[in-house]
């Protein structure tokens, strides 16, 4: 089990997601060879911590550990192993002690560090806030009350994944046109999905979560600071910890007068981000225009026609956008925390339908209706499809839609690049690359575990009658799969 998990595991370490898993080994099992006597070192090169303790009393503690570890920054994953012996101890007439909850503690910026960017944001005169991923939603509303309290310009990544500044928020933009930034924060922009600085002139601060220290990959995406801006304040802390000091430290530098100048200057971003929200939209429906006709369906055509049917809808959208043209954050509304997902963390294929399944559970115990959105690539999903079974047990509010573009394009890709760079034909490019002979049905293989299905659909006219009535299911709370057959990209 521990095995199969292994890919998804290395996705969530590098996406710094805390996982706390247990795994149980059973040395007197009927299968021998399912005993490892390390069953930590099969993940130990991409989880935080493991342990595998000895005695039920122990296993209490290390369970309590391993939370502890999991949700401190760098937040990961990390494995407790139960032996069977420790599963099957009996308890009875014997008390168990567990310890007393210690609450994480998580760094803030010191006091010194958060009155210095209190001060650069009050006396600048064209600020900007870039925000990246904060930890959690929580932390999303803090930087919008910085942001507001002092007028800023703010940077956003949601179109690049979760918990990050809204994007239709009035005061998201780059500000009033050729007026230079003075100074620039961020938040959790160290590395990786670093929001655009637009004219930026004046001295930055960015605080930013510190990184995993021991690791055997490659992993730069997200933690750690940038080191190339001579002129910037780096604080290795938890960004979302330090703004709630940062924020008493800004209000008690407002006076009459900076307060006329931030409500000022805010009416200008306002208007700012006004015009550029409309371009921005043109733009993505222009995008989103190309090949509008064509059959097999465009990818533009194919986010165009759904989000009319869901815009009034509380929305996750759940898959990797990546393969599916990047349309869905640009024509998506991406104004909450869990708006968008992002990707695989570590470009792991096999993800986007079983992290559906985790944001369809999220959906469900949100209570509120909110619906989940995934717009599957075929490849992606024959890593694991049983996991359409898990949301039709779990009557999961999931639409997949799936990108099926009857091949493993991006390898496909690669392939004809090759052969471009050595001057071969590409006539034999799709041996290995391509799933048809025979094509796959995936309306049949959602039906065989249960799920409502429609497909597939090559005329893009007859999208969206199957998107609303796929849709009913899914705001009735149960998944249901929509197979498109698309364009490459
Ligand atoms: C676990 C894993 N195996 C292999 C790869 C290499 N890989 C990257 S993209 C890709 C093809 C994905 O096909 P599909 O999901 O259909 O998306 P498409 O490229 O067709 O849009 C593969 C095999 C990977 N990233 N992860």
């Amino acid at each position: 089990g521990v095995q199969h998990a292994a890919m998804a595991v290395y996705n969530a370490y590098v996406d710094r997601t805390p996982i706390l898993m247990i795994a149980g080994l059973d040395y007197d099992g009927p299968v021998a060879a399912h005993n490892a006597t390390d069953m930590g070192v099969l993940l130990r090169g991409y989880t935080k911590w493991d342990a595998q303790p000895r005695t039920l009393d122990e296993a209490i503690g290390a369970i309590q550990r391993a939370y502890q570890i999991a949700v401190t920054p760098p937040t990961a994953p990390v494995l407790v192993t139960l032996t069977a012996d420790i599963q099957k101890e009996e308890t009875a007439g014997r008390s168990i002690a567990v310890p007393p909850f210690k609450p994480p503690q998580i760094l803030a910026a010191d006091y010194i560090a958060t009155k210095r960017i209190a001060a650069a944001l009050v006396g600048a005169r064209n600020p900007r806030i870039n925000v990246g991923r904060l930890r959690t939603s929580a932390g999303v509303r803090l930087a919008i009350e910085l942001v507001e309290l002092v007028g800023a310009q703010a940077g956003s990544s949601a179109g690049n994944g979760p918990m990050s500044f809204p994007m239709s928020h009035h005061l998201r933009g780059t500000g009033v046109e050729g007026l230079p930034v003075d100074f620039t924060l961020g938040l959790e922009t160290g590395a990786g999905g670093e929001p655009g600085v637009a004219g930026h002139t004046g001295p930055t601060a960015v605080i930013q979560g510190p990184p995993l220290l021991a690791t055997n990959f490659n992993v730069t995406g997200r933690g750690g600071l940038r080191t190339d801006a001579a002129d910037s304040l780096t604080i290795e802390a938890d960004a979302e910890t330090s703004l709630p000091g940062l924020i008493e430290e800004v209000k008690t530098l407002l006076t009459a007068d900076k307060r006329r100048l931030i409500a000022d200057r805010a009416r200008k971003n306002e208007e700012a981000h006004a015009q550029q929200r409309t371009r921005e939209w043109a733009d993505a429906v222009e995008q989103a225009r190309r090949g509008w006709k064509g059959s097999p369906v465009s990818l533009g055509r194919l986010h165009a026609e759904l989000w009319p049917l869901i815009k009034d809808e509380d929305v996750c959208c759940s898959g990797p956008a990546g393969f599916t043209g990047g349309h869905a954050p640009r024509l998506f509304a991406m104004d909450k925390p869990y708006s968008y997902l992002g990707s695989q963390g570590a470009g792991g294929m096999g993800y986007g339908a079983p992290a559906s399944v985790g944001a369809g559970l999220a959906a469900k115990q949100a209570g509120n209706g909110r619906i989940v959105v995934n717009i599957q690539t075929d490849g992606d999903l024959n890593y694991a499809p049983g996991v359409l079974w898990t949301m039709v047990h779990h009557r999961l509010p999931v639409l997949t839609v799936m990108h099926n573009n009857r091949a493993w394009h991006q390898e496909l890709m690669f392939m004809q690049f090759m052969a471009g760079v050595r001057n071969r034909g590409t006539d034999r490019m799709s041996i290995g690359t391509t799933l048809k002979d025979p094509n796959i049905d995936y309306a049949k293989m959602a039906e065989a575990y249960g799920m409502y299905a429609e497909g597939p659909i090559a005329n893009p006219e007859e999208l969206a009658p199957a998107y609303k009535r796929a849709i009913q299911r899914v705001k009735r709370g149960e998944p249901a799969l929509v197979d498109v057959v698309t364009q490459p990209r």
